[in-house]
């Protein structure tokens, strides 16, 4: 598969073209078999995303359930409707007390869960953290999406492209104790302030990936800020909303929205002319690459340390990095000339 833009080059692009492509590319990628599991008890794997309902995670737990399917394991997802660390808690301790062999988890705060977290360790469950982490100390192993640099330098870049590298911008956020959005956020303003005197952050708003409240973030920053010339979401709850806020509002084509979004959930503003560029990711390989080394670790594999190398079905074969981190890749602009190649 190629890709129109042609900013990739070599290895990585082949790499991200089998991993975006969702489809033909397991052989020859240094892609496992998908027979690893040789354990007679099956791994128990169950996925919490920050919150249900979010196109994102229902994505990415697909993933993570072709994955454990493809071992033999048992797969479940269960989670709250709202992305707050509280309502984390009462799933991460009925795991706990199942003695489910993994759980696999999207954190709504770095340290609020780290109590049960300990608890469902004692109790014999392994826990991987995915997308958003918690403190390092409290989980097995984080498997991260991209770089935190390079998720933030890539919405600069695009925001910057954008508004001409100059005038007021905003962030809409997801919620205000996520870890993976205030890495990003804490990188975009020392990136802004370091490369983009011009660019001046007058905002950064919350909408706790909640469709309605990001919508309404967005037309309260319109009206606060008459002058901004761009939005920074860094969610894809976020992004959507704002892209269809601006549809229909007489800012459309004057404020850019950029940010990280979902092909499918971003097509028709692209398509519409709201929103030029955005990027991402896949989900759905990071689920997968979560399922299988939740499955690494229940095997003992692996324990996270630096170096540990094992095998994630037609992924191919990780290595653990520093803070018992695995990366899944490089993050993808996505805009009109190639938004028609993906389905996610
Ligand atoms: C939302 C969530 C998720 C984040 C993506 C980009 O779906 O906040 O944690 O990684 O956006």
């Amino acid at each position: 598969m190629k890709f129109p833009n042609g900013k990739m080059a070599g290895f990585a692009a082949v790499t991200l073209a089998c991993s975006l492509a969702l489809a033909g590319c397991g052989a020859g990628n240094g892609g496992g078999s998908g027979d690893e599991g040789s354990s007679s008890k099956k791994t128990a794997v169950t996925f919490i995303p920050k919150n249900l309902g979010n196109p994102y995670f229902d994505t990415s737990d697909k993933g993570g359930e072709k994955a454990v399917k493809e071992y033999g394991g048992t797969y479940s997802q269960v989670g709250p409707q709202e992305g707050s660390p509280d309502a984390q808690v009462q799933y991460i301790d009925t795991e706990a007390q199942k003695h489910t062999s993994a759980i696999v988890l999207s954190a709504n705060d770095p340290k609020a869960l780290c109590d049960s977290i300990g608890n469902a360790q004692k109790a014999g469950t392994k826990v991987v953290t995915f997308d958003a982490d918690t403190s390092p100390d409290c989980r097995d192993i984080f498997v991260n999406q991209a770089t935190a640099d390079g998720i933030a330098k890539v919405e600069v870049d695009m925001i910057a492209d954008q508004i001409g590298d100059s005038g007021e911008v905003a962030i809409l956020s997801a919620s205000a104790n996520a870890t993976n959005q205030n890495a990003w956020i804490d990188l975009m303003k020392k990136d802004l302030a370091a490369n983009h005197p011009k660019i001046k952050l007058v905002d950064v708003v919350y909408g706790n990936d909640d469709d309605q409240t990001s919508f309404d973030k967005t037309a309260a920053l319109l009206q606060k800020h008459p002058n901004l010339k761009g939005i920074i979401s860094p969610t894809t709850v976020g992004i959507a909303a704002a892209a269809r806020y601006l549809s229909t509002s007489n800012k459309k084509g004057k404020v850019a929205i950029t940010g990280l979004g979902t092909p499918n959930q971003m097509r028709k503003y692209v398509e519409d002319g709201t929103v030029k560029e955005f990027a991402l990711w896949n989900p759905e390989d990071l689920g997968y690459l979560a399922a299988y080394t939740a499955k690494a670790l229940v095997d003992g594999d692996i324990s996270g340390k630096e170096g540990d190398k094992y095998k994630a079905g037609k992924l191919g074969e990780f290595t653990v990095g520093s803070d018992a981190t695995v990366l899944l890749g490089d993050p993808f602009k996505f805009n009109k000339d190639n938004i028609g190649k993906f389905n996610f």
